[in-house]
């Protein structure tokens, strides 16, 4: 054998070194051995060894979304693969790039139903955006190169490889390429042309941004652009850190705890720009916010895939474009003259800020509310939070206030168990940062075995542990479908302090307001990992209201015979 031949598993190595991959997120499995040794000779890969598939999945996603390049997952076959795919979905709904690659069978036992074989174009099918099986050593250059296209180019997403074990031990002499050019369209003059015209004409002009693809540089400009022009902009679904939640064109957010005064803001509207986001089933309030497909008003929308523009909605004035090519040409747009748009702006403006004073909790020990409003104030520009998915989550997503360099990661796709493996995602991105991941309770039980991950990596993401002793979010819709019948929904916890001290990392548990910021201070004066558990009141089942309120609301409806 020549020594300018390669293994299959080095092939796969060299081309993530050629795609300047630095970090890569794995459970180790007999099925890609090859691929791991060739890591033992790529020092400039940081392999990340987790703890299950899933935690795995969800750091390689939040990776992606963290840096805008595509998060490198590598999982075993059946077993491995089946784990990994709620991040795979996960960074399917959430437009993120990856790569997956997964180990397979050998190539003569491929339908014999060997030892965890699945088919994997066959499973992946609607979770991923392409998925292929790199059959000999010799494409492992071209099948790589292109699966980093795909992740990147128009609406990014997850490509998942399978890797035949006997392939992985084949020879060539193949050379890679690399890096991936991702490629994004441009906004034409016309339709800038026509956006302005549209503009000029509106009254009551609203933007929504989200979706992914944003880096820092485009959400000065979209933020440019909007205060030069007096548009008043709410954000997608944990899509937060976009616009500066400070500036005077921020209005809040439309997930799943929208403020009811924003959607009568938006039902207002006369135009509506929806930059970048999908305008999906939350972001839409169940497809409520505009008639379907006519939207009845002025529908501008900029997305970067051309199959999303004329989805559900039919836009007056459909534009393809990466985000950072769009908001360039946005910014450098000379202003409509909007002063009489301004006293619009400031009244949509208000009702947010009006929105950022917490309701006083009613003789609750611990005041959520006043928690968020400290940490409002204490977390720096470029602090980093997670979010798990959860009623919990409504407290971060009302009160913190988002702004750049720092970042909002949240699953858009609502998976429960993203909380800490995105935090230890964005803490091994950025070490230097302050980084806080919000957990129920719940979602903390799914992948809090991630913390270990940390430990091994010496990285120290704060991990917030909202604590109310059941699965609040279905508990609140059983109160309002059937009043009173709590079935699958209550949780016995472990001890959190005790689980902390298992760890041996810090652990606070706090029940009262005023030992909130202490302890809080406490974990981030340390380097490592920190678990502080927020024992709730479990009536304070969201941010605007209680579980007996809405019990009480339900039974007062069965007895009108409203429903059932
Ligand atoms: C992986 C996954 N399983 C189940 C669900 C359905 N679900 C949505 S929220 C929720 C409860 C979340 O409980 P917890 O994390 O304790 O947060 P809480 O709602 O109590 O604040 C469940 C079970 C989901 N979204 N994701
Ligand atoms: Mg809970």
């Amino acid at each position: 054998m020549s020594t300018n031949l390669l293994s299959g598993g080095q092939l796969v190595v060299a081309a993530l070194r050629a795609h300047r991959v630095d970090m890569a997120f794995s459970v180790a499995g007999e099925s890609y051995l090859e691929v791991l040794d060739a890591l033992f000779d790529a020092p400039e890969v940081r392999l990340v060894t987790c703890r299950q598939e899933g935690g795995a999945a969800f750091m390689a996603e939040a990776y992606g979304k963290l840096t805008g390049k595509p998060g490198v997952l590598l999982v075993t076959r059946g077993p491995g693969a089946c784990n990994a795919s709620i991040g795979i979905h996960t960074a399917f709904q959430d437009s993120t790039p990856m790569v997956v690659l997964v180990g397979q069978v050998a190539r003569h036992q491929i339908d014999r139903e060997a030892f965890q074989e699945v088919d994997f174009r066959k499973m992946f099918a609607p979770l991923a955006k392409w998925v292929a099986q790199i059959d000999m050593a010799e494409r492992v250059p071209e099948l790589i190169n292109q699966a980093f296209q795909v992740a990147t180019s128009g609406r990014p997403g997850p490509v998942v490889l399978a890797l035949p074990e006997d392939m992985l031990r084949d020879h060539s002499a193949a050379a890679v390429v690399g890096p991936y050019r991702p490629v994004r369209a441009h906004p034409g003059a016309a339709d800038l042309a026509a956006l302005r015209r549209l503009l000029v004409a509106a009254e009551r002009p609203i933007m929504l941004v989200g979706g992914g693809g944003w880096d820092d540089r485009a959400c000065q400009d979209i933020t440019k652009f909007a205060e030069a022009n007096q548009l008043p902009v709410c954000c997608s679904f944990r899509r937060q850190d976009i616009v500066d939640n400070r500036s005077p064109s921020f209005v809040g957010d439309l997930g799943t705890g929208a403020s009811a005064i924003l959607v009568a803001r938006i039902k207002e509207a006369d135009l509506m720009l929806a930059v970048g986001a999908r305008i999906g089933e939350i972001t839409s309030q169940s497809y409520s916010l505009m008639g379907i497909p006519d939207p009845g008003k002025v529908l501008i929308h900029v997305h970067t895939g051309a199959e999303e523009l004329g989805r559900v909605f039919r836009p007056s004035l459909p534009i393809q474009s990466g985000m950072p090519e769009f908001a360039a040409a946005a910014a450098a747009l000379p202003p409509v003259p909007a002063q009489r748009l301004s006293d619009w702006r400031a009244a949509v403006r208000s009702e947010y800020e009006a929105g950022l004073v917490p309701t006083a909790a009613a003789g609750a020990a611990l005041d959520l509310g006043k928690v968020m409003t400290w940490l409002r104030d204490r977390l720096p520009d470029d602090a980093i939070v997670t979010t798990d998915a959860g009623n919990f989550s409504g407290w971060p997503n009302r009160f913190l206030q988002y702004r750049r360099p720092g970042r909002q990661l949240g699953p858009t796709s609502g998976a429960m168990g993203y909380g800490v493996p995105s935090a230890v995602a964005a803490k091994l991105v950025h070490p230097d940062r302050l980084v806080v991941g919000f957990c129920g309770d719940g979602g903390f039980m799914m992948t809090g075995q991630e913390i270990a991950t940390s430990m091994l990596e010496r990285v120290g993401p704060i991990i917030l542990v909202f604590n109310n002793a059941m699965y609040g979010t279905i508990r609140m819709h059983q109160e309002r479908r059937f009043p009173g019948r709590v079935v699958g929904t209550a949780l016995k916890n472990p001890d959190f302090l005790g689980l902390a001290r298992a760890y041996g990392v810090f652990g606070a548990s706090v029940s009262r307001t005023e030992e909130f910021a202490p302890a809080f201070e406490e974990a981030a004066a340390g380097k490592g990992p920190a678990i502080i558990e927020l024992k709730m009141d479990p009536e304070m089942i969201t941010t605007r209201t209680t579980l007996s309120e809405i019990r009480r609301e339900a039974e007062a409806r069965q007895v009108q015979g409203m429903e059932v």
